[in-house]
Formats: C-alpha cells, structure tokens, sequence
C-alpha cells in the first residue's frame, strides 16, 4: 500500500481548496512541534523532566515541567514562520504576540500544549490540542478579545496523543483524519482517513467521583447507564476513564463512546472543568466531524460565544445518539 505521508496529504487539500498554503505550512509546523514534545514525553524520567516546575497557571493550577517545556516548543516553532499574528496558551495569562522582527500572518494558534498532564509521572497517555482561527481584519497585535470567536469559526483543529505510538489526529473541515508518527523516518503517516464515530455506544467516561456535584439529568443518565440490560436503556454498559482528555475522545473517535465533564456545583466559579477554547471547541469541530455530536448539556459547543481567554465549560461529546439523550434530558 502506497503511504501518504501528512506533507502530500496538506498539498492535495490545498490542491482541493480545503487549506490556504499559509495554513497548511502552519500545521506543518505545529506537526513539527509535536514530534518535538513527543520526543521529550518519550525521554520519561531519563531527562529529568518529570514532576512539577513550581509555577501555576493562570487557573492556579501547578504546572508540570513538561507542561511547560511543551508549551515553549510550540511558541519557538511557531514564532518564526509568518503565518501567525498571536498564540494563546491554556499554560499563558496572555496571548503570545509575535516579536517584532518576525513577519506577521493572518491566523490566530491556541493550544493546550500537554493535556493530561496529570498522568506524566506515571506514564499515563497525554497529548497535545490545538486550534487555529483567523485573526480578525486590521488586527496588527491581537489582544485577547481577538481570540474570543465561536467554534464554528474555527479552521482547522487537532490533537496528539503520546501513548504506545504517537498518533496525530486532524480536521481541516472536510473530515476527520488520523497519522501515526514513523519513529524512525521522523514522519507523520496517514492511517485512518475520514473517521467515524458510531452513532450507538455501550462505552462511557465520566470522573464518578464527581457524582454528588452533578446535575439532575447527569445524575439521571447514569444511574440509567448502570441499571444495564434490566434498565430503561436495555443494554450493558463499560466504563472507562483515563483522565487524558486527548486519549478519551481518541478512543471515542476509534471506536465509539460518549465523554462527559458536566457542569457540576463543586465550584461555583467554575461551570465545568474543561477550557472552551483550549480542549472543548477543537475537540467538538473534530467530533462533529466524525458524525458525533458535543454540547454542554443546554447547548452546543461550537456554538457558543466565548467570554474569556481562560473560560471552562461542561463538555459533554461522542456517540450523537447517546449526547442527543444525555441533552434531551437537560431540556426535559
Ligand atoms: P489539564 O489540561 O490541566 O491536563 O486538565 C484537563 C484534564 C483532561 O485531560 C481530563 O479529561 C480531565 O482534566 C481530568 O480531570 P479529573 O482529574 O477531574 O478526572
Ligand atoms: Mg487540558
């Protein structure tokens, strides 16, 4: 079988009107940037890169030494090649404007450059998610305002997952397409064109410790889910959740399932645990892509207007049969 690597795969959606050439060598690079950090994953313990770093994020939470040597690999490859006017960072305060000296382009990266990190130090899958929209018109130095722009206007979304092998997943709008990284040719590989997520599941994810924080139609879905064959579902259930985001949804767009972080009222400051911008508008643009659906429960994702740079939202998204029911319930 002749191979396709993902350099041929950008020029032939070009060639079909899909990517713009600046937008194509853009994703190139945030490729590149991928075997970058899949590489310094790779290196676990033997580098010295495990464990925290001492900083917090603008959400407060401890950053991991790889979350941010991740993030620094993204922002120097991608600084250079004039194809960008900012980048924003689920790791920074503030976008990241392109230093004077460096030509400016007409889109806007916004990354989660190591999700998951919580799973580093135990060799747990993580990953990398991004997105890319246009910069607005006019705009020399975007300001966070620039960024906030409903999912619907996103152009193109990824993410990376660093587990067994490094796969590479990648929605331009016209489908949803899957590399595998070849380790010795230092290459991305088509593996899976145009995936699909089933429409009916017998898999779920939800953190359950949760489960006296959620609300009513959550609560209600879940203990439906549980009941098996002998409940109003009239099927077994299996449930899985890694905590890496990017390795949930990659098992959901391999083979089905229905993911949730709902809104719960653990922290009145925060509707959901998961960032809008960062992890729930690319991860639903690819979702939806596939054939699946994500809402947050009242709404869907991609639909939303966004509020804030750091905004976190529920997320609830995969197999559209079972997010259509989980919603249906928001609204009943
Ligand atoms: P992160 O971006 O700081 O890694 O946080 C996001 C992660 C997701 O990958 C995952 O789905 C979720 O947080 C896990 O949360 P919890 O630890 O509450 O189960
Ligand atoms: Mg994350």
């Amino acid at each position: 079988m002749r191979r396709i690597g993902l350099t041929q795969f950008l020029i032939e959606q070009q060639r079909a009107g899909h990517v713009s050439a600046d937008l194509r060598l853009l994703i190139e690079v945030v490729a590149r940037a991928v075997k970058a950090i899949s590489v310094a994953v790779g290196k676990g313990a033997l580098s010295g890169v495990l464990g925290e770093s001492g900083g917090e994020n603008v959400q407060g939470e401890a950053q991991k030494k790889l979350d941010v040597i991740a993030n620094e690999i993204l922002l120097e490859a991608n600084e250079w090649g004039g194809h960008l006017a900012a980048m924003a960072s689920e790791e920074m305060d503030d976008p990241h404007v392109i230093p004077t000296g460096y030509p400016k382009g007409g889109y806007l990266l916004l990354f989660d450059p190591l999700d998951g990190s919580s799973n580093i130090d135990v060799n747990i899958s993580v990953g990398t998610i991004f997105s890319v929209l246009r910069c607005p018109e006019g705009i020399e130095n975007p300001t966070a305002e620039d960024f906030l722009q409903a999912g619907t206007k996103q152009l193109a979304a990824g993410y990376s997952v660093y587990g067994p092998s490094t796969s590479l997943i990648l929605t331009v709008g016209d489908g949803v397409h899957g590399f595998t990284l070849d380790r010795e040719m230092g290459s991305f590989v088509l593996t899976e064109s145009n995936m699909r997520i089933p429409a009916d599941t017998k898999e779920y994810s939800i953190n359950s410790s949760n489960r006296r924080y959620w609300e009513a139609p959550v609560k209600r879905y879940i203990e439906e889910v549980e009941a098996g064959k002998n409940g109003p579902l009239g099927k077994d259930y299996n449930m899985r959740w890694v905590g890496s985001m990017v390795a949930d949804v990659h098992r959901i767009l391999t083979r089905g399932g229905i993911f949730m972080y709902p809104k719960d009222t653990k922290d009145a400051s925060k509707p959901g645990k998961l960032r809008l911008m960062y992890e729930a508008n690319p991860m639903a643009m690819i979702v939806e892509q596939a054939g699946g659906a994500a809402t947050t429960g009242a709404d869907r994702i991609l639909d939303l207007t966004p509020e804030k740079l750091h905004q976190r939202v529920p997320v609830i998204l995969g197999s559209k049969n079972e997010v259509d029911r989980v919603t249906g319930y928001h609204k009943a």
